[in-house]
């Protein structure tokens, strides 16, 4: 079977998992969180980033590659469309919110707000926050409020363009950001069209147990709201930075 390691905190690990669910594809969840990595961990992926597919002998990192993968391997509920220039945008916004996106949601707020005090026990560095709220995000919605749907999906049908931006704007909203649907109106329903579908709903449930929920009892609570968890993890002891950690 399937494995994925990583968690739904992670949008980039949010991504796979609404991925896999969306064309009910079986698997299980081993869901460290990539700085507690052991070196088993290090071994499957070396940058000592989630999420990790293992199926069979093959092992891949990284969101987009595994995403294209399972629609490679599993074409039926295509999540990118099959003209190839709607293809090539719909790779391309992927791409820019991986690391556009990434970088100004998750490397800058999500973990100033979220992963520096919850992992490294240090203060926010509000001063940052502040600059990255009045300038970067600014920058950021400016450019995508045209690009947005007028209505529904970006394309057709709902595809990894959807999911991938619905799941940084959770991160967003997680570390206290809120879209302005005034100034930004077409993101801000384009965004909460994805995210009321019962499938990014479901995510959320898992985010919110991986968030509450005590370390040991998690793979209980995991199971009990219906995900696989794997019987191994890669899970080591104290946490760490990676080669490419902030
Ligand atoms: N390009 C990668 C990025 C994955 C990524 O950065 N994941 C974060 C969690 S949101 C991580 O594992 N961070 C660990 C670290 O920074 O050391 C992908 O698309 O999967």
């Amino acid at each position: 079977m399937i494995r994925i390691i990583g968690n739904h905190v992670s949008p980039y690990a949010r991504k796979v998992f609404l991925a896999l669910d969306h064309k009910e594809v079986d698997y299980e969840i081993d869901p460290i969180v990539p700085f507690f990595g052991g070196d088993d961990f290090t071994r499957l992926n070396p940058l000592r980033r989630i999420p990790v597919l293992i199926d069979g002998d093959l092992v891949i990192p990284d969101s987009t590659v595994i995403c294209e993968y399972l629609d490679d391997r599993f074409p039926e509920r295509p999540l990118y469309p099959a003209d190839p220039a709607q293809r090539a945008r719909a790779r391309w916004l992927e791409e820019f919110a991986d690391s556009r996106l990434g970088d100004v949601m998750i490397w800058k707020l999500f973990f100033q707000r979220n992963v520096k005090p919850r992992v490294w026990k240090q203060e926010t560095d509000e001063a940052l926050v502040a600059q990255v709220v009045a300038q970067d995000l600014p920058e950021v919605m400016d450019w995508l409020e045209p690009q947005a749907p007028a209505a529904g999906y970006m394309f057709d049908d709902l595809s990894m363009t959807d999911l991938t931006f619905a799941s940084f704007f959770r991160n967003a909203a997680l570390a206290g950001w809120s879209l302005d649907a005034e100034r930004w109106p077409r993101v801000a329903a384009w965004i909460d069209h994805v995210q009321a579908t019962p499938l990014f709903a479901r995510s959320v449930m898992f985010e919110q147990i991986m968030l509450t929920t005590p370390g040991r009892e998690v793979a209980a609570a995991l199971t009990a709201g219906g995900l696989k968890v794997a019987a191994t993890s890669v899970r080591g002891d104290a946490p760490r930075r990676g080669p490419m950690s902030v």
